[in-house]
């Protein structure tokens, strides 16, 4: 009879389920242990517990399905939760599994217990469960898979004690059944050909599901035969583009741009996707994007097959022979000259190669980054999806043992980058083939924005900036690197960065890549920008647009 912890990765690997990032503690021995039983299982280290929380993130998003996580205890959670908080906003499946004191030993107020539900309640809110048996285990790891595959994605979280992992008379469990989600029904499907056949002004909000090749092809068709606009979220969790496949605009992230966006459509079809909203509030202006007079409908919600939807809808609209338009192959040329944010994304574009996927944490310095890779060969977007930074390091990483065939390429910022910095550590251990862009520009340079838009900016003395400012002592990412095992470069050209870039792209294996740079938006442009967003709802719309392009394309 195997124990419960042996029972449990049998389970798992029969359920698909064959990627576990892990950073145990004393409490998960037995799973430890374990592992060595479960050939089909594959443990990856992580050195900080949001590294291994951002890896089953970034797992999940390519992989299609949710990799295992294996965390100490409430504390182990705790330092795992921002990126699960991603997860869950990316409607991404995690199998969480959390080490417990062995249940008899909770009473006893140990120094590590602490209350694991109630922490993992606020990311996992629609499956918490702590095992109670070892007999009962396997049945509750296939109900939290169940509910972490299902529609929508979810982040599922296991709690399992540590007798209940050491106990004989573990009993595997066959795998759930695959999820099979409604799509929208007649009646919807109606509704909203209805409102697109009407005349009025029409975009599709495409999310989640929705920003794969099949279903924005559906969506591109309905654009051609109706000319339908299509709208992408603003923080797609996997958004499949480049040359040959439908582009799509994403919603702004600065919410004066968004409503600028918004603001022509009579009706706005939601396809797996919420209405959108302002990511802060800001004294003054409003929080909805959606104008007052645009009707929002729903084609799919999150729990329905989006997919189907879409192609229900493009039976229903006569567009499923039309042409769609797809986007042209084009790249930027070879930047020059003392580098920047801005050339660093054109180089990418220039040499971004097939297949390639692509992690987008570059906060300021990413403005670009889309426009600069719009026309390159196909590639995956993953960004980051709840807000949270310290995301595209770890995502990273479980992307790329995701798709080991596959380069992965991660922009992040220097402020972001040191949330997960142990990331580089994983890479160098599993020599995934990712290689990470660090724009170095010592500064959480959007919060510099932020403090202006907030209306804080005038009040900000020296003691508000230096919060936000990184010099002293600047960090070198080079020496961080190598210092975890990953062979590393520093460039302040575009010249140097372009032949780095190449370098790591022709070399398996991570590599860093710190792009020296000063930020994006300083100087003149940061001072204008707030008033510039204050003026863009009372300027002429095709001035407004032009400079929405100008600032963040
Ligand atoms: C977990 C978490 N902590 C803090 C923040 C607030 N925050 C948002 S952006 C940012 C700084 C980003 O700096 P960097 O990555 O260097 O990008 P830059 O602004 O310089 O382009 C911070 C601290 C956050 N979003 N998430
Ligand atoms: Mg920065």
């Amino acid at each position: 009879m195997p124990n419960g912890a042996q029972a449990l990765l049998t389970t798992l690997a029969d359920a698909g389920v064959t990627v576990c990032f892990t950073n145990p503690g004393t409490s998960e021995m037995h799973f430890v242990a374990a592992l060595d039983s479960e050939p089909r299982m594959r443990a990856v280290l992580a050195l900080f517990e949001g590294v291994a929380t951002g890896a089953a993130d970034g797992y999940a998003r390519m992989a299609g399905k949710p990799a295992a996580t294996l965390l100490h205890l409430g504390c182990g959670l705790g330092n795992g939760l921002a990126n699960l908080h991603n997860a869950r906003k990316g409607k991404v499946p995690v199998l969480n599994i959390v080490g417990d004191h062995a249940t008899y030993h909770v009473p006893l107020d140990a120094q590590l217990q602490s209350d694991i539900e109630t922490v993992a309640r606020n990311v996992s809110p629609g499956f918490v469960r702590t095992s109670q048996s070892t007999a009962a285990l396997c049945r509750d790891a296939i109900d939290a898979l169940q509910a972490a595959r299902g529609l929508p994605g979810q982040v599922a979280t296991l709690i399992l004690p540590a007798d209940v992992s050491w106990g004989e008379g573990g009993q595997p469990c066959p795998p759930p059944p695959p999820a099979s989600p409604q799509p929208a029904d007649a009646a919807q499907i109606e509704a909203i050909a209805a409102a697109i056949r009407g005349g009025g002004k029409v975009a599709l909000l495409l999310g989640g599901q929705a920003l794969r090749e099949p279903a924005l092809l559906s969506a591109a068709k309905i654009a051609a035969r109706h000319g339908v606009k299509l709208h992408c979220e603003v923080f797609p969790t996997r958004l499949e583009r480049g040359a040959g496949l439908p582009a799509v605009e994403r919603i702004a992230y600065l919410a004066e741009m968004a409503s600028l966006q918004l603001r022509e459509f009579d009706h706005l079809v939601l396809v797996d996707a919420k209405a959108p909203v302002s990511f802060f509030a800001y004294p003054g202006k409003p929080s909805q994007m959606v104008p007052d007079d645009c009707t929002v409908h729903v084609l799919a919600a999150p729990e329905q097959d989006a997919v189907a939807s879409l192609a229900r809808l493009a039976a229903a609209l006569d567009a499923e022979q039309a042409t769609p338009t797809l986007q042209s192959a084009s790249r930027p040329s070879r930047p020059r000259g003392r580098l920047t944010a801005p050339k660093v994304c054109k180089a990418v574009g220039h040499l971004l190669p097939e297949g390639a996927i692509l992690v987008d944490e570059a906060i300021t310095s990413g403005l670009m980054l889309g426009a600069m890779t719009a026309g390159c060969p196909r590639h995956d977007l993953l960004t980051l999806t709840g807000g949270a930074i310290g995301q595209a390091l770890p995502n990273a990483v479980g992307a790329a043992v995701a798709c080991p065939h596959r380069p992965v390429v991660a922009l992040v910022g220097d402020g972001s980058a040191m949330y997960t910095i142990q990331s580089l550590w994983t890479l160098a251990r599993e020599q995934l083939n990712v290689t990470a862009i660090i724009f170095n520009n010592a500064s959480y340079s959007v919060l510099n924005v932020e403090l202006d838009r907030v209306g804080a900016g005038q009040r900000g003395g020296p003691k508000a900036r230096a919060q936000l400012d990184l010099h002293g002592p600047v960090l070198n990412f080079a020496e961080i690197a190598q210092g975890m095992g990953v062979s590393a470069r520093r460039v302040s050209t575009a010249e140097e960065f372009c032949r780095a870039f190449e370098d790591a792209l022709a070399s398996p294996g991570p590599r860093l890549i710190e792009a020296m740079v000063p930020e994006a938006l300083n100087g003149t442009k940061r001072r204008v920008l707030p008033w510039l967003l204050r003026s863009l709802p009372n300027l002429p719309r095709p001035l407004a647009q032009a400079l929405k392009r100008k600032i963040a394309p």
